[in-house]
């Protein structure tokens, strides 16, 4: 990978960038595997930052998500808008074009976009829209203009990516179980994995997903979630341990309705950057036979996004 990390100048104090070599993962990922969560950030001065944004990265180039990729044996990506991009599509339709067909995207609108534009972002290899619920992240949105947007995206068979955190499902439960498309809740949506596996909190997470068929979690994003962090001391390979028991739960107990993708270039880290490669090698821990592994990270994917 290029080892030179461009940084924006302006870039939010405390921000990690992002390795620039990561290890080569132990666990040999299935032939199509997709990383299903990932981002591009700019470069900043070819695809400027949004002005509303809540921080300012590191260049993440398309060029550098295609190595990362390459190198960790992935096929394909999906590429999760940003929320520094705000609602402007552009690094991401820019990416997908460049990819030979081996990238999909989830875009940001706004209730003003036009039938045009929706129209443009499908052709570009759009497949889904995000609401995100993170308050750090995003300034507020009426639900009443995501219900609109979810209307109007869901005749062309898109899904809708939300990412909030745990404490604010039970406010949230109604608005989600009422959209009217496949909704892809983000990281497990956020649990606190100090408490138990099988406590309230989680139980009401899976929950959601028993009784909602149409809801679809990403297994992602062990390095925001681990208390215990990556004890990769002595060739140790069995990282965020502490994460373990909730995704593999959810792996188990939705075996067709999960994903996994490796959130680079990991926004908002501040304490710790996860070595990519390492993050691989979380799957067979929570994915254990080949036939969940392959679920995860290939027929599930393909048929949300390819088909
Ligand atoms: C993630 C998580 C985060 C950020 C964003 O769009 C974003 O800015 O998603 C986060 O800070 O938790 O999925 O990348």
């Amino acid at each position: 990978m290029d080892s030179k990390i461009p940084t924006a100048s302006t870039k939010t104090p405390g921000w990690l960038d992002w390795r620039a070599h990561p290890s080569r993962p132990r666990f040999k990922l299935p032939p199509g595997a997709v990383d299903a969560h990932c981002h591009v950030f700019g470069p900043g001065n070819e695809f400027p930052y949004a002005p509303e944004r809540k921080y300012t990265p590191c260049d993440a180039s398309k060029h550098q998500l295609f190595a990362l990729r390459d190198h960790l044996g992935f096929a394909r990506n999906v590429i999760v808008q940003a929320t520094c991009h705000g609602t402007d599509n552009r690094a991401l339709v820019n990416a997908l074009m460049h990819s030979n067909e081996r990238a999909r995207g989830v875009a940001t609108v706004r209730r003003d976009v036009t039938d045009a534009a929706l129209e443009a972002l499908h052709v570009g290899g759009v497949r889904g829209v995000r609401f995100n619920f993170v308050k750090r992240l995003v300034d507020f949105t009426p639900k009443d203009e995501l219900k609109e947007i979810a209307g109007r995206i869901a005749p062309l068979g898109w899904h809708v990516v939300v990412y909030f955190e745990a404490a604010d499902l039970p406010e949230l439960w109604n608005f989600f179980t009422a959209l009217p498309a496949i909704v892809v809740v983000d990281h497990m949506g956020r649990p606190d994995v100090t408490k138990p596996v099988d406590g309230p909190e989680f139980e009401r997470f899976v929950r959601l997903l028993r009784e909602h068929p149409n809801v679809w979690c990403k297994v992602t994003c062990p390095e925001r979630l681990s208390v215990s962090g990556p004890p990769a001391v002595n060739g140790e390979r069995n990282p965020y341990r502490d994460v373990v028991p909730f995704a593999r739960r959810i792996v188990e107990t939705f075996p067709d309705r999960v994903l996994w993708g490796t959130d680079w270039p990991h926004p908002n880290l501040k304490d710790h950057m996860p070595d990519d490669g390492l993050l691989v090698d979380f799957i067979p821990h929570i994915a254990v036979t080949f036939e969940l592994q392959r679920k995860l990270l290939v027929d599930n994917p393909m048929r949300l996004y390819w088909s």
